[in-house]
């Protein structure tokens, strides 16, 4: 039978290390998608690095890679954890105890993002069932594994704890020492076993993955509002290809949130509590906000971390109860001057109570979205939407509490993060055609994008070229002045190249201004501009 005697121990103890891991995190996570209300090592491990992530790091991911974040991030916390597990089995066929040691102290993080996550809903001890599984499988692979290692070098005389002694070459092993030790189809044999546990976790992680929630949503069939949107007008579009939709399809709305999973929050069992500075507390069923007066409304939603020509922002239809109703009905008590909203993972949220009680501004406990139930990403069972703040400070996802409280009396999660506690939305603009860098034919070409200024409307959207006189660009028609505008310049763009600016004025009177500030602490200013080549 051959030997086991690598050339490379270290090597092939990093992939021994590589394989413990793998098999560990796969069955953690195929245990985590058969107990429900729980939260895999990954994706908790991924949580507590997104609240401990340095600000900075958190605008830069937002900014840099959008709704794309969260992949990014949990392929980095997967790097990371690959990389402590082969450094494990490499120096673990050297010092198995330091192999066990880095192993156990990868699981007590585990253990500890586990207990701390705020999208589990179940127990502690249901939450450390997946760390459990992790750990009993990682040390049994990880000891069986370097055990055989270990033994088959020094089997072949190589002393596996004195590193000086270990030979480079795998061929020239003494042969007093051919008779003992296990070889290398034991080995492997051990190693098939172990990235077979790994494969069956990963299959079982995936076929009994499915959110609770999923199932919950496609049993909703939701009523038909007592007041539907009005028509959208006829020429909210102005014809112009490459502009965006005025419509977003839902499938391409943004999506912007602290959660790397979305909290699994099934309609049965959740409700809504409104409580603090009211009269009556009240608690609603999704039943219950269903029964309604359900209002449908088209509202733009934006992001604070939207940079200038940034696209996370979206239009959509909702469907959902007017949240100064439900207000009315607790009986807001006089001193109160906030509502701090909370999600069922735990993220919290401060809006000005002035806004939400307003009934023109038309703010909503939404439960649908552009004709169906909220998608789990976009909230659902229920979130709220506020035309005219920006996201952070209005627009709760996973909604389970509302109470009525004081600014002075709490901060919110972003605002904790150097972020202001009240953020109305900028007027703002954005060139969507031409795009920047494209190559232009001289002649008659359409410039175009869209404009917003939720809760004020838009009146006006100016575009200058080369930074010459500001010219007036027509506007597609108002659907409300909680919705953006599409607006088209029509150029005669001579050869050459060009920069296009554009800036919005809204129904105040607030012209967009072109002094450049960051989207941190309530959001960017600064004209878009696109720099193009006529031919
Ligand atoms: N529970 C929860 N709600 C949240 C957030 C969050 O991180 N957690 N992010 C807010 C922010 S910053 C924005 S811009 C909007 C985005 O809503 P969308 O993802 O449906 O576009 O949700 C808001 N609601
Ligand atoms: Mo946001």
């Amino acid at each position: 039978m051959p030997k086991l005697v690598p050339s490379r121990p270290t090597l092939v103890g990093g992939f021994a290390g590589l394989l413990a891991g793998t098999a560990a995190v796969a069955a953690s996570e195929a245990a985590t998608a058969l107990v429900t209300g729980v939260t895999g090592p990954l994706l908790s491990v991924g949580n507590r690095a997104v609240d401990w992530a340095p600000r900075p790091l958190k605008e830069f991911a937002i900014e840099t890679f959008g709704t794309a974040d969260k992949p990014v991030l949990i392929g980095g916390v997967i790097a990371a954890i690959a990389l402590l597990a082969i450094v494990a089995g490499a120096v673990g066929v050297r010092r198995p105890k330091l192999a066990v040691g880095i192993f156990l102290g990868l699981s007590a993080l585990a253990a500890a993002a586990a207990l701390t996550d705020r999208a589990a809903t179940a127990g502690p001890a249901l939450r450390l069932v997946p760390v459990a599984v992790l750990v009993v499988v990682g040390l049994v692979s990880l000891v069986a594994l370097l055990s055989l290692l270990r033994r088959s070098l020094a089997a072949s005389g190589h002393d596996a704890d004195e590193s000086t002694k270990v030979s480079q070459q795998g061929g020239a092993h003494p042969a007093n020492a051919e008779t003992a030790g296990p070889g290398r189809r034991t080995f492997l044999l051990a190693a098939a076993a172990v990235a077979g546990i790994a494969a069956a976790g990963a299959v079982v992680a995936r076929s009994f993955g499915e959110l609770a929630a999923t199932a919950s949503r496609a049993g909703i069939n939701l009523p038909k509002p007592a007041k539907t949107a009005p028509p959208v007008p006829q020429d909210v579009e102005v014809g112009v290809d490459g502009v965006t939709e005025y419509l977003t399809p839902t499938d391409e709305f943004y999506r912007v949130d602290t959660a790397l999973q979305v909290p699994d929050v099934p309609v049965e069992g959740w409700t809504l509590r409104i409580h603090g500075m009211v009269d009556n507390e009240i608690e609603l069923t999704y039943a219950d906000l269903m029964e309604r007066n359900l209002v449908e409304s088209r509202i733009t939603l934006t992001c604070v971390s939207n940079p200038v020509g940034g696209d996370l922002l979206g239009n959509a239809t909702w469907l959902g109860v007017p949240m100064h109703e439900l207000l009315a009905e607790a009986g807001v008590q006089d001193g109160a001057d906030a509502v701090k909203s909370t999600s069922a993972d735990d993220f919290t949220i401060g809006t000005p109570l002035s806004v939400l009680n307003d009934p023109e501004r038309g703010a909503l406990v939404a439960i649908g979205m552009n004709g169906e139930p909220l998608p789990l990403d976009h909230g659902f069972p229920a979130r709220m939407v506020t035309p005219g703040l920006y996201g952070y400070v209005s627009a709760t996802k996973w909604l389970v509490d509302l109470e009525v409280t004081r600014f002075a009396d709490f901060k919110a999660y972003w605002t904790t993060r150097g972020y202001d506690a009240e953020a109305p939305i900028k007027t703002s603009s954005r060139i969507d055609v031409p795009r920047s860098f494209a190559q232009v034919t001289a002649g008659r070409t359409p410039i175009a994008g869209v404009a917003w200024s939720q809760s004020r409307g838009i009146t006006k959207v100016e575009v200058r070229i080369d930074r010459e006189e500001w010219v007036e660009a027509d506007l597609g028609a108002e659907d409300s002045i909680d919705t953006w505008r599409q607006w088209v310049y029509y150029w005669d763009a001579t050869p050459g190249s060009h920069t296009i600016e554009v800036r919005a004025t809204d129904a105040d009177g607030n012209t967009q201004t072109g002094a450049r500030a960051p989207i941190a602490p309530n959001g960017s200013t600064g004209w878009d501009s696109t720099n193009v080549t006529v031919t």
